[in-house]
């Protein structure tokens, strides 16, 4: 049987850089071998304030995005998590699985509670709704950048705690897949490289948008932080920046760190950020155009009524499953 793959990215803000080389690239490499669902997950969007007007919006630019950087709507599942129904109630199902302490110890938990004033019971379960939407489809395979590692051991400790509470396989257990940070699995911020890229940043000049234009992309590589030194080497240690902008230009170019440190041996940085910034432009210049097309009004919605369909017919059996399992059904 083919193997199955589940993902989820959040309509939370305007998708990055760091979104689409540590995960969605990949999606497009797996549709082909497996069977995947892609899923814009706006139910964990909310777990923070949003704007209604604008989470609509963002909800519509993420698929858009999706399928613009290749996701196929005739071979990958793309949905939109709440308008299928069962990912709410199974979460409700996980939630009385899982334990308070092993939530509070996530390291998102820990950071995004320091971050905002109050701290909803929604940001604590977040994990467990992520859990409901991997298992609900019986997924071997999650491709999720570095940042969610923790989240999916925590989904399969609730899997095989499930399955040993009843004894049999009722949850398949996914792997993780995630690339190593020097293939993209974790995109740095350009500002602060210490620090993963991120769509929630408040200042736009530390990540770049994948809708950001050309002059803006270039601009934003040249004022990316480097070091003082003027040596284009991979070393995430002593050069986290120029090291981070390598693996970008790496994964855009698809040449090794290696011949990209070559080619700018004693070129210095203004050089390499330049033409790093220009690469990226031409890279997201076919998919900024895809998005275009795909704006026309009604195309999306029919790519994700169509979606909602296919994955309310798994899902929903899934959960037919579980809540016979547990008694209330
Ligand atoms: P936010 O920045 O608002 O917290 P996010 O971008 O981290 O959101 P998602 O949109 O849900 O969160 O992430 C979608 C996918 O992109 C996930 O698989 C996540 O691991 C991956 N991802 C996010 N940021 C990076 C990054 N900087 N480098 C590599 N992968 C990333
Ligand atoms: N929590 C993830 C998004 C996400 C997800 C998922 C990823 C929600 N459900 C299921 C993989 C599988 C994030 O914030 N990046």
């Amino acid at each position: 049987m083919q193997k199955r793959v589940f993902s989820g990215v959040q309509p939370s803000g305007a998708l990055t850089l760091g979104n689409y080389l540590g995960a969605i690239k990949n999606f497009t490499r797996l549709q082909h071998e497996t069977n995947c669902f892609f899923c814009v997950v706006d139910l964990h969007a909310l777990t923070v304030p949003q704007d209604p007007a604008a989470l609509r919006e963002n909800i519509k630019n993420t698929a858009r995005l999706f399928v613009a950087c290749g996701l196929d709507p005739q071979v990958s599942t793309i949905f939109v998590q709440s308008h299928v129904s069962a990912h709410a109630e199974m979460s409700w199902l996980l939630e009385c699985q899982a334990y308070i302490g092993e939530l509070r110890r996530m390291t998102q938990f820990k950071d995004k509670s320091t971050r905002h004033e109050n701290v909803t019971a929604g940001l604590l379960t977040y994990p467990v709704l992520m859990a409901a939407d991997i298992l609900l489809y019986d997924a071997d395979l999650v491709p999720v950048g570095e940042d969610q590692k923790q989240h999916l051991e925590l989904t399969r400790d609730i899997a095989i705690r499930v399955n040993n509470r009843f004894g049999e396989k009722v949850f398949t257990v996914p792997e993780p897949y995630t690339p190593p940070r020097s293939a993209g699995g974790r995109i740095m911020s350009l500002l602060e490289p210490e620090k993963k890229m991120s769509k929630s940043d408040e200042n736009p000049k530390s990540y770049i948008a994948l809708l950001d234009p050309p002059e803006v992309i270039v601009k934003k590589f040249k004022s990316a932080v480097t070091d003082s030194g003027n040596e284009v080497r991979y070393d995430e240690e002593n050069k986290p920046g120029v090291s981070n902008l390598m693996v970008i230009y790496s994964l855009c170019s698809g040449e090794s760190l290696e011949t990209i440190a070559n080619r700018y041996s004693g070129a210095g940085y203004g050089k390499f950020k330049q033409d790093l910034g220009e690469l990226v432009a031409e890279t997201l210049r076919p998919i900024q155009e895809k998005v275009k097309e795909l704006s026309a009004p009604g195309v999306i919605e029919e790519i994700l009524d169509s979606g909602a369909g296919k994955a309310a017919a798994v899902a929903g059996a899934k959960l037919r499953f579980f809540q016979e399992k547990l008694g209330v059904r």
